[in-house]
């Protein structure tokens, strides 16, 4: 009786272990999947949350809301208090960067909308945030700019291979924000 007695208690003791070790277990699981989540928001000291850094600039490709060239460009103005414009590409370092985060993704098609217009002076290109022309370095596919004034708007060409391509202004387009990269600006959470 006393020795069967014994045996309850210790069945009983060893439950409650199981029990908690599950306990344990499950919230072990449910934590590895919330960190899992937090990882994928990519929060860069200094940039806005989802934009990726690179030398003095936060980036982020935009696949969708598909917008016209001055609706991304109104778009891109909200991040970083109305410091956000598309993205202008100064050097081959700049390009190659851009580059590889289109080319990592498959899912990436079509134009890409970047910071520049011939719209007012036909053959002129002007980096419009910045009020520069597109003079130091570019990077046109062959056979680009190609069609006059039927086509103002810059944008990454994924067709041949991500190179730059003048694109009509009103079509609806994926587009990349930059930002200036401020190390004092802290993400609030
Ligand atoms: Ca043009
Ligand atoms: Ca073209």
């Amino acid at each position: 009786m006393y020795a069967s007695r014994l045996y309850s208690i210790h069945s009983h003791k060893q439950s409650t272990i199981m029990m908690k070790l599950l306990i344990l277990c499950g919230l072990l699981l449910v934590a590895t999947v919330l960190c899992k989540k937090h990882e994928r928001q990519a929060i860069v000291e200094g940039c806005p949350i989802d934009f990726v850094k690179f030398d003095s600039s936060c980036y982020h490709v935009f696949d969708a809301p598909l917008l016209k060239w001055w609706e991304a460009m109104a778009f891109c103005a909200m991040y970083s208090n109305g410091e956000g414009t598309l993205a202008t590409v100064e050097s081959d370092a700049e390009e190659a960067f851009l580059e590889s985060q289109l080319k990592q993704d498959t899912t990436h098609h079509g134009d890409f909308w970047l910071g520049a217009t011939d719209m007012v002076n036909e053959g002129t290109y002007v980096w419009t945030r910045r009020n520069e022309y597109v003079s130091e370095y570019t990077n046109w596919a062959p056979g680009q700019p190609s069609s006059g004034r039927a086509e103002n708007c810059l944008a990454l060409y994924e067709g041949v291979q991500f190179k730059w391509n003048d694109a009509p202004c009103d079509i609806q387009a994926s587009f990349i924000c930059e930002v200036p990269y401020d190390p004092s600006a802290t993400v609030i959470g």
